[in-house]
């Protein structure tokens, strides 16, 4: 794959910048082969989020909504972290602060050794009772056996995810807006960027003077009001985008002079 073009603003703003914020969606993952939710790609597009990702639907059959998280989550416990992944590791040795605020709750951030990583949505290993609130522990391979019971009350046991109509934990959302607050620059990849809060984290980095870029392989609201829009996969755009800046900080004797002798 040929290198990406990146702008000499990006590459000048990433290569001073103290703070810098990752804003991620589902496309950062869908290279390692989780599905995402929208589009033709996203193999929920039988379903809408909008119809299993809430209590009302968890509520009025149960059994479906735990299936699909148990699905989702033996797909999640197979696969790995991608280049994408890593490159936001490897970010962490050329910039003092990168904070990885992310919608996904698959972990894979953390997997792939980023330090600071702001969970918006949850995290689908983790998983508690409904009625009472405490932490349950499930296994992979949980669809069969229907949906957990508490060992304490007896209510249902839901996965430690945001749906529809909840609030996000307050602890993750007030770290990221300060990270937002707070950073030079603001990348968002791989999200359609249409479920709020956490589609204003750009938009906050913005307006507190972050310079905004875009990665996606299709432009949609976020590439919108985005300084840049950096047309790619993530795992292909951000190790690309990684060597640059690498490329920038250790001027090579090796590297032939670009211009006159
Ligand atoms: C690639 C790629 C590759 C492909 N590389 N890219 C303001 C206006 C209107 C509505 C609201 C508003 N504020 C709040 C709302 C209501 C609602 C909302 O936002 N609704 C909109 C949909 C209209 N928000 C909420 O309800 C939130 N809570 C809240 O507001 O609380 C306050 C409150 C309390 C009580 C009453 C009322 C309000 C909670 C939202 C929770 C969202 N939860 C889900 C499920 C999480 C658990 C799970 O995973 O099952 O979060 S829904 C789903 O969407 C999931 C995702 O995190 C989220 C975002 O999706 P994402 O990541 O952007 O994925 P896709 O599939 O949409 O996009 C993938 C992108 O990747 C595409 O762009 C591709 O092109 C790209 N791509 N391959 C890079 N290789
Ligand atoms: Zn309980």
């Amino acid at each position: 794959m040929s290198p990406h073009a990146f702008s000499r603003r990006l590459l000048d703003r990433l290569a001073t910048a103290h703070s810098v914020v990752i804003f991620t969606g589902a496309g950062m993952s869908a290279d390692s082969g989780v599905p995402t939710f929208r589009g033709a790609e996203g193999i929920w597009s039988r379903f809408k989020p909008e119809e299993l990702a809430t209590m009302h639907a968890f509520l009025r059959n149960p059994q479906l909504v735990w299936e699909w998280y148990a699905h989702r989550r033996a797909i999640i416990s197979t696969v790995q972290p991608n280049a994408g992944h890593r490159a936001l590791v490897a970010l962490e040795r050329l910039v003092a602060r990168v904070s990885i605020v992310t919608q996904n709750i698959d972990n894979l951030h953390r997997r792939a050794g980023s330090t600071t990583v702001y969970e918006l949505h949850g995290n689908i290993e983790r998983n508690y009772c409904a009625k009472c609130g405490s932490p349950h522990d499930v296994g992979v391979d949980t669809a069969s056996e229907g949906v957990p019971r508490c060992g304490h009350c007896g209510g249902l046991i839901r996965p430690d995810v945001v749906w529809f109509g909840e609030m996000l934990p307050e602890d993750e959302w007030d770290a990221a807006v300060r990270a937002a607050g707070g950073a030079d620059v603001c990348l968002s990849v791989g999200t359609s960027g249409v479920v709020y809060p956490a589609a204003s984290i750009p938009v906050i980095a913005r307006r507190a003077g972050a310079f905004h870029a875009d990665v996606n392989p299709e432009p949609g609201p976020l590439a919108d009001g985005a300084d840049e829009f950096i047309r790619g996969p993530a795992a292909e755009v951000l190790p690309d985008l990684v060597r640059r800046l690498e490329e920038l900080r250790t001027p090579s004797i090796l590297t032939a002079p670009e211009e006159g002798h």
